[in-house]
């Protein structure tokens, strides 16, 4: 990865390689910490914008409460701690690491009141699937590992816990050739990807996974929803079956990393054309516009900063 110069931690802007912890930090054990990915873009102007900045600090906060995890921060001091770490590292665009975490003290599964320690790193992070997947697209597989059932992991809190269900996808999906995995439900639906919700298109209309399934609550999934809406197309919140997405005329997964990234195949059937297809060109091709600040009607959306 490309490294930066800062860590913001707990307050202080530390020189990146003495952003250290013990090795009895109680979240390297038991996977007691929340985070979050965030992403700023260089705008045409010359200044740069984070993409709902507020809304993730306010879900590292929502994550926490799920986890009975106090995070001594409100969100507009975590938006300021963003903000500044972006600025220390004269970052123009990139990505955003706040993280939460339980800190030493006791060992033991119980946190007690070992304390709760915050971190922000950014760091330039280009196109999380490839450089080729924005624009063609990428084949992706079911995953033999399901999403954790709604009561056993808190899906709404972006656990780092979360995401050895999503390590065990990922890997498996990677070793068998494939780009990303698609998960089930224990159910047998669709949820979502490793990192990434998911959308599927089909007769005009375009369904994503309800939020009542084991998903994140993603903030791009959301956007994207309003923006389609907003570009007149009928967006549903419902679940599907893998074989309806087989017969998908078009796919496409959202996430900050991953933005919208197009599916070609899946399970070595080919999505529609087999490429990315007009609706997801549209949508992207929009949100792009929309976080590089170039659609004043999302301005909302955006907190801007200059380095
Ligand atoms: N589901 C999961 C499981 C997930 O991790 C993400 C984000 C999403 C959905 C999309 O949420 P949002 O970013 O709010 O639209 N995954 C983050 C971590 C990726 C990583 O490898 O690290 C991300 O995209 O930043």
């Amino acid at each position: 990865m490309q490294t930066t110069e800062f860590i913001w931690f707990d307050g202080k802007m530390l020189p990146w390689a003495d952003a250290r912890v013990h090795v009895l930090t109680h979240a390297l054990h038991y996977g007691s910490a929340v985070f979050e990915g965030i992403r700023a873009y260089a705008c045409a102007d010359g200044s740069s914008a984070v993409f709902r900045l507020h809304d993730h600090c306010q879900r590292l906060i929502n994550s926490g409460k799920i986890l009975r995890m106090q995070i001594p921060y409100t969100a507009e001091q975590l938006v300021d701690a963003c903000v500044e770490t972006l600025c220390a590292n004269k970052l123009a665009e990139g990505y955003i690491r706040p993280l939460s975490f339980v800190g030493q003290g006791e060992m033991g599964v119980y946190p007690g009141n070992n304390p709760v320690q915050t971190i922000v790193a950014v760091w330039p992070w280009g196109a999380y699937l490839g450089a080729e997947a924005l624009e063609k697209g990428i084949r992706v597989k079911t995953s033999s590992f399901l999403r954790s059932h709604v009561n056993s992991s808190m899906s709404k809190a972006k656990a780092s816990a979360n995401y050895i269900n999503s390590i065990l996808a990922k890997v498996e999906a990677k070793e068998d050739g494939y780009d990303e995995a698609v998960m089930l439900d224990t159910n047998g639906f669709v949820s979502e990807a490793t990192g990434e919700n998911i959308f599927m298109l089909r007769g005009g209309v375009l369904k994503t996974t309800p939020l009542a399934s084991p998903i994140l609550d993603g903030l791009t999934r959301a956007s994207v929803i309003a923006l389609a809406r907003d570009l007149g197309y009928t967006v549903e919140e419902q679940i599907f079956t893998r074989d309806e997405l087989y017969l998908a005329d078009e796919a496409f997964f959202t996430g900050t990393a991953a933005e919208i990234t197009p599916i070609r195949e899946m399970d070595r059937r080919q999505i529609g054309k087999g490429e990315a297809g007009p609706v997801t060109k549209h949508l992207q091709q929009e949100f792009f516009r929309i976080v590089r600040g170039e659609n004043p009607k999302y301005a909302g959306w955006l907190h801007t900063y200059r380095v």
